[in-house]
């Protein structure tokens, strides 16, 4: 396997910067294949950097990647050539003052910047994307987050540009002597180089207002291409109410005059939360009714909100450096879905993180790229923008919020705040900050940023009637990581709540509560409770209270009694899980053994009491009806058998479709009402039942079914019952009438780039349509372009990462073609090639023929040519 620099960096290597940049002027003369690039820097040695200046002042190191250097001057001199020298990755400098203003002048070509990381052009918008190290592609300069600087940014651009925007506040514009616009920029907050920003193209905008809690006005702005500027004011609306809830709950107030988010459609990601000017990818910031579903409503609304919480979490306060990046992600998740709890449905958006956990972080945590919250080491950090970064790194925050309670932590995050203000810090910082508002102790818990790994913890009970007590084992473990061979105990908050025979909440001690957090520091553990007068049933981990895999052995009785009685939301669906998991793991025995497959009956007998439950949230109901991914089941097992994982799961969803189809129906008309869309949380939650009730129906495979499908089709009355019915009609009906309803709806919609995509997805993520040959043809769809990560991602990433029947196919084709799209994009954006090739990093836990066939296809990667150091690194670590 080639590539040409393999290596790896160490936090324990971590050194503060030799010199500072005060003050950064950059100057952008715009051209596709020419842009000049002219900045001035106020260098300044570093008072506090290790010093050993006796044999004279260090270099000065400034990164760079893909620039042509035109020039450099240092206090207005030209720097003679033997004073510098152009290295791979950079540029060293030898200037022997320590202080002095270094002026250089670079050359780059973001028309030929497929990468989309730096300055590159997106529907002849140029747009940047700096994080994490993309800024080292437009000049040369020390891009890491430690050093922070003033900026000020002039932009010149011929007059077909006419919006022009980097961060802060605009200072100046004119047109220079030859016709062009040139406008200048000031941000007063210092800054990392990674949350610079610069936009420049023929966009409209939608504008409004926000007063601040202490009554200053901000000037909000979303830019758009003029056809999207009807998709704006749901962003826009979610945007002030994250404003709000960010003062309300956190007591941050927003600190610029102006506040601006541009949409684009080639990124690499959800968004970026660059200072005062967000740049979003399309998909996640455009909406309206007739184009949007509720999903997209609700992402929108998150991110939106994710990205403005980084103004402090993030950009007020930044990381050190890149090993401290779940230090501003993962509480911007955790904050983000407080904020997304607090607007819609707590238990469904706690529901859908811990999905997603258990899903992907789990598995990525159990694989060859596992890595702490914390990590010590990488080759290229874009491959550490990772679920345990993200996700459980939230999860982290989270459990520091569970064991201090609400209060002491706002406490200890106005002292994080407060003391690390302007500065780049660590996730040492942020723990210190939490301890000591609170004269807490959270040393143990500390081991949660080191320590890869899902810790699974066993549980054992024991009731003595005769005592009246309870007692609860728990025994927790963490399974060896690479690299990572020892773990220690960790400290884990468990949430408890017992329930009595008649399904009553049981008081847990005198003073009446219901709920208890145990925290557990040791491997094996007892907590007695007293004064319990019943045999109680235990709900453990409340709410998900740690990133654990808890083991009980719960019998189906019990899970159906926790489904109908627990008062807490997210363990109700829990149980119902648990239930689900375990029919589907005795099928998939039953059917690797050649044996009839069982009715799921309890399963049938629990569905059918929840869809019963009337009183409950529709949007809970939903999830409870909604089995486990084919993902999922894949993470639960120890060995992966593709082919019964799609067969158990198949075969209980149509067992259910046909035994509770009267029910589903009946539900289905009573939620069916007519009105006008709203994405309120209440009209979600009654639309995501209803669309559960009619992909069961479509599942009978009865006409009648696809009939009320084809009605709800035809009505068009929002995105979200269109594309429902549109994807049961796919994965349900006949294929000649699916092909029809896919064709006219792209025919009504081909002019909108978020439904196009949509509409890529939802084939290639089919498990009955989205067969690999269609696949193929997709690729030469007309609007399917490699150079677009959405379009991959519909594409590609909705076969090899969705479409668990089709991909897993027995010939191991579905393996060979994925190869083949990673070699192809590595050479265009080796960010996504590196992010597509993770359904193969896998293949250990496959059974011998799909192993091998997987493993097959990553050494043709390995051996494809020189891969870039993304894919390098992800693969050379799958193969090892
Ligand atoms: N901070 C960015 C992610 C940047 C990813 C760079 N490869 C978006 C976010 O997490 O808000
Ligand atoms: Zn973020």
């Amino acid at each position: 396997m080639k590539n040409a620099q393999p290596h790896t960096i160490y936090l324990k290597d971590y050194q503060a910067p030799d010199y500072l940049i005060d003050r950064t002027e950059l100057l952008f003369d715009l051209k596709p294949n020419a842009t000049l690039v002219t900045s001035r820097l106020l260098v300044r040695r570093n008072p506090d950097a290790v010093k050993d200046d006796e044999a004279g002042l260090p270099a000065l190191w400034l990164d760079g990647i893909d620039l042509e250097l035109l020039s450099i001057a240092v206090d207005g001199a030209l720097l003679p050539a033997q004073r510098f020298r152009e290295e791979a990755g950079g540029l060293s400098l030898t200037v022997d003052k320590p202080e002095f203003l270094l002026e250089i002048q670079t050359r780059i070509a973001p028309e030929s910047n497929t990468s989309l990381e730096g300055l590159y052009l997106s529907n002849g918008m140029y747009c940047t994307q700096c994080e994490a190290e993309g800024f080292r592609k437009i000049t040369f300069y020390p891009d890491r987050p430690d050093v922070m600087s003033v900026f000020t940014t002039t932009i010149v651009a011929p007059a077909t540009y006419p919006v022009l925007l980097s961060n802060g506040n605009k200072v100046d514009s004119g047109t220079t002597e030859d016709g062009r616009l040139r406008v200048t920029w000031e941000d007063p907050f210092a800054k990392p180089s990674y949350l610079f920003a610069l936009v420049a193209g023929d966009l409209q905008y939608v504008e409004d207002t926000f007063t601040t809690c202490s009554g200053r006005n901000v000037k909000l702005q979303l830019f758009t291409e003029a056809r999207n500027i009807g998709k704006c004011a749901h962003a826009m609306t979610s945007l002030k109410r994250s404003m709000r809830w960010d003062e309300e709950v956190y007591g941050r107030e927003y600190d610029l005059d102006i506040f601006m988010i541009v949409a684009v459609d080639h990124f690499n990601m959800g968004a970026m939360e660059n200072k005062g000017l967000n740049i979003f990818n399309s998909a996640c910031v455009l909406a309206s009714p007739e184009t949007a579903t509720d999903t997209a409503f609700q992402r929108i609304e998150a991110i939106v909100a994710h990205e403005y919480f980084h103004n402090w979490s993030g950009n007020r306060v930044t990381c050190r450096d890149w090993f401290q990046l779940s230090l501003k992600e993962g509480f911007t998740v955790f904050r983000d879905a407080e904020f997304s709890a607090d607007m819609n449905s707590r238990a469904v958006k706690r529901i859908e993180d811990v999905t997603l956990l258990r899903t992907a972080q789990f598995a990525e945590d159990a694989g060859p790229m596992s890595h702490p919250v914390r990590p010590d080491s990488y080759m290229e950090i874009s491959n550490f923008y990772t679920l345990t970064i993200y996700e459980k790194g939230a999860e982290v925050v989270r459990m520091i919020h569970t064991i201090l309670g609400a209060e002491a932590f706002r406490r200890g995050s106005d002292l994080y705040f407060e003391r690390h203000d302007g500065c780049a810090v660590t996730c040492e910082d942020f723990v210190v900050a939490m301890e000591d508002a609170n004269n807490a102790d959270l040393k143990q818990f500390r081991r949660w940023y080191d320590q890869a790994g899902t810790p699974v913890l066993d549980v054992q009970d024991e009731y003595d009637a005769e005592n009246a007590t309870y007692t609860l084992t728990f025994h927790q473990h963490t399974p060896a990581t690479p690299g990572q061979e020892e773990k220690l105990p960790l400290h884990i908050p468990v949430a408890v709540g017992l329930l009595g025979a008649n399904g009553d909440a049981l008081a847990l001690d005198e003073s009446d509560s219901k709920e208890k957090v145990f925290h557990l520091t040791e491997a094996t553990q007892s907590f007695t409770l007293h004064g319990i007068n019943e045999r109680p049933l235990p709900s453990l981990l409340r709410g998900f209270s740690a990133p654990v895999k808890l083991r009980f052995d719960y019998s189906n009785t019990q899970l159906l009694f926790l489904m109908q009685h627990d008062t807490d939301a997210f363990n109700r669906w829990d149980a119902c899980q648990r239930l689900a998991l375990r029919t589907l793991e005795q099928l998939q025995t039953q059917y690797r053994a050649g044996d009839v497959l069982e009715s799921p009956t309890a399963l049938i007998d629990g569905f059918s009491a929840v869809l019963g439950h009337t009183e409950l949230d529709p949007a809970l109901v939903a999830k409870m009806l909604t089995l486990p991914s084919a993902q999922e089941m894949a993470e639960q097992g120890s060995e992966i058998d593709a082919e019964a994982i799609v067969a158990a799961r198949e075969f209980v969803r149509s067992t259910i479709a046909g035994a509770l189809k009267s029910r589903f129906l009946t539900r289905y008309h009573a939620l069916d009402e007519r009105k006008a869309y709203q994405p309120t949380a209440e009209d979600i939650a009654q639309r995501s039942l209803k669309n559960t009730c009619l992909a069961y129906l479509c599942n009978t495979g009865d006409e009648d079914a696809l009939t009320l499908a084809q009605a709800q089709f035809e009505r068009g009355e929002n995105m979200t019952d269109v594309s429902a019915a549109l994807a049961a009609l796919v994965e349900y009906g006949a294929e000649g009438v699916a092909e029809e309803r896919l064709a006219s709806f792209y025919q009504q919609w081909q002019h909108d780039t978020q439904v196009v995509e949509s509409w890529f997805g939802m084939q290639s993520s089919s498990a009955s349509f989205g067969s690999l040959g269609r696949v193929r043809q997709l690729l030469s769809h007309p609007a399917f372009e490699l150079k677009n990560p959405n379009k991959v991602r519909a594409v590609i990433g909705g076969f090899a990462m969705r479409n668990f029947k089709q991909f897993h196919r027995e010939d191991g084709s579905g393996y060979e073609f994925l190869a083949d799209q990673v070699i192809a994009l590595d050479g265009l954006n080796p960010q996504i090639a590196s992010r597509l090739v993770t359904p193969l990093t896998r293949w250990k836990k496959y059974r011998a023929r799909e192993a091998e066939q997987i493993q097959g296809a990553l050494k043709r990667i390995a051996d494809s040519g020189e891969l870039s150091p993304d894919l390098y690194e992800v693969v050379s670590k799958s193969l090892t």
